[in-house]
């Protein structure tokens, strides 16, 4: 089996059409998937439990009386915990430390309500508050991530959410231990064994069973996808996240074995998922291949990988760094690696990307178990707009507005004014009333 990413060069006539050819990527939407979750979503609303219980049933093969018997209690979700070998115990709760403390940092940094007051006394401000409850959607199937409950239930945790649902769909009843296990040190409060359009509509709407959320985040496949975007505006959600990407800026130093392996880990996702290498080195990136040649038999996802890379990989030959950079910000990858001995020299110039790995030792695979950020991500170009996961998703900001009587006399004759230009005479008076 071979994986061979296109190889490409700046300098070429045909760079511009070959580069966009590889970065294309459409979300389509397929109309089938699109009608058949408007119905899901129409039924669960129109007959709550009992509709959930029907497309668990067909969809899941996962047979129980009611919704209720497929609560996870907390009981089971420690003993999960309890039950797993203890390197896994350790590493789950090393990760959740990590990622914990990280997101208190961001909660001070930016999440805290701040206030100020004018001369005369009048107070404005911004006040901060957690959402009541969210629903975590976790993927079952063949992308069952642990590390995914973390790092959509801690930040939650960390801006005060009260109540965090998870939801996981258990084909057949099997469920996985380490999910389980992960909600348990994560402090995720009540877990039932759902998945599909089905679960979110019944944290979208609630049910008797399954209590109504505001906003629901976590990945899932393109029914999860499309329910998320239907039920969006009666709840809040996150992102509708796309394959996973790797862009790794390399300047020749890091040894070519590195490289391959990352860009292996994003490959590995998925068939879809985007790898790319940007260079000024053409014996570097020769080198790199090679490296791919050598180490691809080893790995378990071979398949996946050499599709990956192939289909949508690319190796890309640059003139210098800074042009390296220049394409990168073009191309605004989920995860950057700047794989350089100098990575703060490049820093500056990257403008555009989910998360920025900096230098040799910083595999992205850290970033996705336990560095401490986020590995909820923007994929597809969306970094050029917005930012990872975080404690601001699940916070709401109200703004505060206390004026004083002396600064409703200046306040008032400017509303005044502008309230009469828009012909607004209840504003205006209301306005009027209050000078002295
Ligand atoms: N790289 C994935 C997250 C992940 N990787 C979970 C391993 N497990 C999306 O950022
Ligand atoms: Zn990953």
């Amino acid at each position: 089996m071979k994986a061979t990413p296109a190889r490409l060069h700046t300098e070429s006539a045909d760079f511009e059409a070959a580069f966009r050819e590889r970065l294309h990527w459409s979300a389509e939407t397929d109309a089938a998937i699109e009608q058949r979750v408007a119905d899901i979503l129409a039924d669960v609303q129109a007959r709550g439990d009992a509709a959930v219980l029907e497309y668990t049933q067909r969809f899941d093969g996962l047979q129980a009386d009611s919704v209720a018997a497929l609560e996870l209690s907390q009981a089971e979700l420690k003993a999960a915990f309890e039950a797993l070998p203890a390197a896994q115990r350790e590493a789950l709760e090393a990760a959740a430390r990590r990622v914990r403390k990280y997101h208190e940092a961001q909660k001070k940094a930016s999440g805290e309500s701040w206030s100020y007051r004018d001369e005369d006394g009048t107070l404005l401000g911004q006040k901060v508050t957690p959402l009541d409850r969210v629903g975590i959607y976790v993927p079952g199937g063949k992308a069952a991530y642990p590390s995914s409950v973390l790092m959509n239930a801690i930040p939650a945790h960390v801006a005060g959410v009260q109540d965090i649902v998870m939801v996981v769909p258990t084909p057949r009843g099997e469920k996985n231990p380490l999910v389980l296990a992960a909600a348990y040190v994560a402090g995720v409060g009540r877990a039932f064994t759902l998945g599909g359009a089905q679960a979110v509509a019944a944290l979208a709407y609630g049910t008797a069973t399954v209590p109504k959320v505001d906003k629901i985040t976590g990945p899932g496949n393109a029914y999860v996808a499309s329910a998320k975007k239907r039920v969006f505006g009666t709840v809040g959600i996150d992102m509708i996240a796309g394959p996973s990407e790797i862009l790794v800026l390399a300047d020749g130093t890091t040894p070519p074995d590195w490289v391959a392996m990352d860009l292996f880990s994003q490959a590995e996702h998925d068939e879809l998922a985007q790898s790319i290498l940007l260079c000024p080195d053409a014996a570097y990136i020769d080198a790199v291949q090679a490296a791919i040649d050598r180490l691809l038999p080893e790995m378990p996802r071979a398949e996946i990988i050499a599709k990956s890379l192939t289909g949508r990989g690319a190796l890309i030959l640059t003139k210098d760094m800074e042009e390296a950079c220049a394409i990168s910000n073009r191309i605004a990858p989920e995860h950057l690696e700047v794989s350089s001995r100098d990575p703060h020299r490049w820093e500056p110039l990257l403008r555009h990307a989910g998360a920025i790995f900096l230098g040799a030792y910083t595999s992205e695979s850290l970033g996705d178990y336990c560095a401490g950020p986020n590995h909820v991500l923007p994929t597809s170009g969306t970094a050029r707009f917005s930012s990872p996961l975080g404690v601001y998703d699940f916070q709401k900001r109200s703004s505060l507005i206390e004026v004083s009587e002396q600064g409703a006399q200046a306040l008032g004759r400017i509303a005044s004014v502008l309230a009469h230009g828009e012909g607004l005479q209840a504003h205006a008076r209301a306005a009027e009333m209050r000078l002295k």
